[in-house]
């Protein structure tokens, strides 16, 4: 089955090359899974995109938490992701000025050159987005932006006028391909979708089959109720690469989060 019959006007909508790539990608693989590879060194990232590379759409870093970064060794989990037609995101969630943010596109870790995705927030307007754009167009690669609408942290100061607010924001971008919205609650999400329409994607962090596992404020829900609730990636972290059997957790989240689309 394609993206079109999945998707429908979703996809149809979602002009931006990336949002139809993620789709493609998700339904070879049957799958809504990313990836957040959360783990200190890049042979552990390396290790599990071997492990579960066929079951994830998109491997989600945080680069800055790499404890042995080096150029090399990165452009090593590169490879590996590539050819395991797995997507990178880079979770930098940007806030800054546009000058600065085209600037940390760039610098040590050269984000610009190897991400296809990036997070950023709202909360210093539109031209942070122009930045992040920026920096791809000067290397003549072509990139995504989602930006954060909702967060799954408790107590977040996220609410409703600023979801509302940067929805405004991204929908008048062609570089947003879509929101971070809340995986733990499906209330909240419904009405991000409802807020959102058909044109753009909502990814959801907060997913975690066993829901009472948050630590520090971390709050779960369960990948059948945010797909339901209108999520088009979940992304899982320490429900994947904290298990015992990483491969099997992620065939449980890509099986959950499939069906659940199918079903919508
Ligand atoms: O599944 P976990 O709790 O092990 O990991 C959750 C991952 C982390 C967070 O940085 C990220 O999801 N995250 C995000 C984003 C943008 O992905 C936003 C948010 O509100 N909450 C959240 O946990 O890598």
């Amino acid at each position: 089955m394609g993206p079109e019959q999945v998707w429908g006007a979703r996809w149809a909508n979602c002009a931006h090359p990336l949002a139809h790539e993620y789709m493609k990608i998700a339904c070879k693989k049957r799958s809504l899974v990313v990836l957040a590879a959360d783990l200190p060194t890049i042979g552990e990232i390396v290790e599990v995109i071997s492990k579960v590379g066929s079951r994830i759409c998109v491997l989600k870093t945080h680069i800055d938490m790499v404890e042995d970064f080096s150029t090399n060794g990165w452009s090593d989990l590169v490879d590996a992701a590539r050819r395991e037609d797995v997507l990178l995101f880079e979770d930098r969630k940007f806030a800054d000025i546009g000058r600065v943010a085209q600037t940390q596109m760039g610098g040590h870790y050269n984000i610009a050159s190897w991400a296809d995705i990036v997070t950023s927030h709202s909360v210093s307007g539109p031209d942070v987005v122009d930045g992040i754009a920026a920096a791809w167009e000067g290397i003549e690669r072509v990139g995504g932006v989602l930006l954060l609408a909702q967060m799954s942290s408790s107590e977040n100061l996220l609410d409703n006028k600023y979801s509302h607010r940067t929805i405004g924001m991204g929908s008048a971008s062609p570089h947003v391909i879509g929101y971070i919205g809340n995986g733990s609650s499906p209330d909240s999400l419904a009405s991000l979708r409802e807020m959102v329409g058909e044109g753009k994607m909502i990814w959801t962090p907060g997913i975690n089959i066993d829901v009472e596992k948050g630590v520090l404020g971390q709050r779960y829900g369960h990948p059948t109720d945010a797909v339901r609730a209108g999520s088009d990636a979940v992304i899982v972290g320490s429900g994947i690469h904290g298990a015992e059997d990483p491969l099997a957790a992620a065939t449980e989240y890509a099986e959950a989060s499939w069906i659940s689309l199918l079903e919508r």
